[in-house]
């Protein structure tokens, strides 16, 4: 099922979510759910606030050409990051049609929790390296906003306003 994505300023992408405590139905059926809706937005990433559940959870899939590679993440963690840095434009389904440059160390080692329930740990570099960053940051209730100055993250912020006003002018 596709669920609606939450736009930015809303106060559940500010929260820091909760641990998953075990794999359940549930768990898995909203991991389907938001792989479907991260594919349908399009998007490369979603974090399970932007749909408005409380839960560390993200999935992701960066892969541009070629077979897909959908990802689940349950409890993700950063267990090292690179010195060195890598600047992405990065955008979010949260905060539509609008990209910046976000420095992020270029290369993280991440352990999770599968749906199978067995920890893994991988190293990612390039877009999924930023990607995976980004998603971590929203079950931390960061956005990439928060890594602008104040006059651009301002600016992006009331342009949200006035559109989550239009749209609600137009149901
Ligand atoms: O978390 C999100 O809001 C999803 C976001 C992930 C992301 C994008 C760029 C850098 C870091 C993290 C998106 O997927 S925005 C959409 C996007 O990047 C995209 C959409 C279609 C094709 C390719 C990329
Ligand atoms: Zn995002």
């Amino acid at each position: 099922m596709i669920r609606s994505i939450l736009i930015h300023p809303d106060p559940r992408l500010k929260k820091v979510c909760d641990p998953v405590a075990e794999i359940t139905a549930e768990v898995t059926a909203l991991a389907n759910d938001m792989l479907e809706t991260m594919y349908d937005a399009p998007g490369i990433g979603l974090a399970a606030p932007q749909i408005g559940v409380m839960k560390r959870v993200l999935v992701m899939d960066c892969i541009k050409d070629g077979p897909p590679e959908p990802m689940v993440l349950i409890n993700p963690a950063v267990i090292w990051s690179s010195e060195d840095v890598a600047t992405y434009e990065e955008g979010c389904l949260s905060i539509p049609d609008q990209y910046a440059e976000v420095k992020r160390p270029a290369e993280v080692q991440v352990r999770w929790l599968g749906l199978d329930g067995v920890e893994h740990e991988r190293q990612f570099a390039g877009l999924w390296a930023t990607c995976v960053q980004h998603e971590i940051d929203h079950l931390d209730g960061k956005l990439f906003i928060d890594y602008l100055g104040p006059l651009k993250r301002q600016m992006i912020t009331r342009k949200m306003e006035k559109l989550k006003r239009e749209r609600a002018r137009s149901v």
